[in-house]
């Protein structure tokens, strides 16, 4: 007869700039410069800027259903700054701001939220895949991405981003599973906004964290505060650095300040008082403090650069809307050759002078 323990785990919370802008000094990455933390914070304040205008031009009727970010600019912000250029990621359908950090051009972001296809090409050197809606089916995609990497030596990472609620999906645990057998480099960002559209994080699971989904797949796992844009870039650079040995799941604590998308209305399940209380932890805010106390930052600066993005937006916004679809498009490329029903509509729609009004 025989009663032991045979596992024990920890999982540990990080935080390095606290909601004062106050850092840690132990903790802060040596190799991260503040002028790069100025670059960050650009980064952030871009993200935001894009944000509202994606959301103003829904509500105009110049933009397609969108899944705003406003709240987790620091998690996808400080991500992408960790990922070197050969590395690639795998987003859901919320991740602007990394797409934008790694250049993905801002006329194809507002074409692609303006509905056309087009707009969702991916350039080779941005690295990532297009958006994906269906909840946890890019978990498979980026281990396999991850094996592929592996296989060939590259030295390169996949960081693949899930919501909280994409943890609840089974693929998201068969990722993590085949990338612990395999010690792939797969670093899976959870983005826990504390929603997935009306169901709160204390419905999505009884485990206390989500970092610690990662202690039965075997892999190393931590949480950290996602609205500090340094503990999540000193996380996913340190996840990086040892992705030779294995996979790591971060757990970034966050809040969408906004609604699910442009299709909800989340005064009808949460209160005005939780909102509030996640204001107070603003991710621009402490950047912005901590600069401000290096002299780094002012609100002459501050003006200056809100004018620059907002008339390079501007400019991306005209383009995007300059362009004309081939409405042809609308039949290609759906099947590896086209089913004669579809050749019928088309054809349909050219006698129709369907697109010319
Ligand atoms: C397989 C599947 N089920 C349901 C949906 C509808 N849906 C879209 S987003 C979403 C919630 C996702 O929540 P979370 O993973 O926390 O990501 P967040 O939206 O909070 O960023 C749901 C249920 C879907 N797109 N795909
Ligand atoms: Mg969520």
């Amino acid at each position: 007869m025989m009663l032991k323990g045979v596992f024990n785990a920890n999982i540990y919370y990080m935080q390095i700039m606290d909601e004062n802008g106050k850092i840690d000094a132990n903790l802060f990455p040596k190799d991260l410069k503040d002028s790069t933390v100025v670059e960050m914070y650009k980064k952030m304040s871009m993200a935001r800027q894009l944000d509202a205008k994606v959301l103003s031009l829904q509500r105009q009727g110049r933009a397609v259903t969108y899944a705003p970010l406003i709240g987790q600019e620091a998690e996808q912000i400080g991500s992408a700054f960790a990922m070197r250029p050969a590395d690639f990621f795998v987003p859901n359908f919320r991740q602007h701001a990394v797409y934008m950090a790694r250049g993905f051009p801002l006329d194809k972001f507002f074409m692609y939220w303006r509905g056309y296809e087009e707009g969702d090409s991916i350039p080779k050197e941005v690295n990532g895949l297009p958006v994906a809606v269906p909840v946890g089916t890019q978990m498979p995609h980026a281990a396999g991405i991850a094996y592929a990497q592996k296989y060939r030596k590259s030295g390169a990472v996949t960081i693949a981003y899930v919501g909280d609620g994409g943890t609840s999906e089974g693929d998201f645990y068969e990722s993590l599973n085949f990338a612990g057998v395999f010690k792939l480099p797969l670093v899976t960002i959870i983005e826990n906004n504390q929603w997935a559209i009306s169901v709160p994080r204390s419905k999505q699971s009884a485990a206390q964290t989500l970092a610690q989904k990662a202690v039965a797949a075997g892999i190393k796992g931590i949480q950290v505060d996602g609205n500090d844009v340094i503990a999540v870039y000193k996380a996913v650079s340190d996840a990086i650095r040892e992705s030779a040995s294995g996979p790591t799941l971060i757990e970034a604590l966050t809040y969408r300040m906004s609604m699910h998308t442009t299709a909800d209305d989340p005064t009808k399940y949460r209160s005005d008082d939780e909102v509030n209380a996640w204001k107070a932890k603003d991710p621009l805010l402490r950047v912005r403090k901590y600069l401000e106390s290096k002299k780094l930052w002012s609100d002459e600066l501050e003006a200056k650069m809100l004018d620059e993005n907002l008339k390079a937006i501007d400019a991306a916004v005209d383009k995007a809307e300059q362009f004309k679809p081939d409405p042809k498009s609308m039949f290609e490329n759906v099947y590896s050759f086209m089913p004669d029903v579809l050749k019928e509509e088309e054809d349909e729609a050219i006698a129709a002078n369907f697109w010319q009004g």
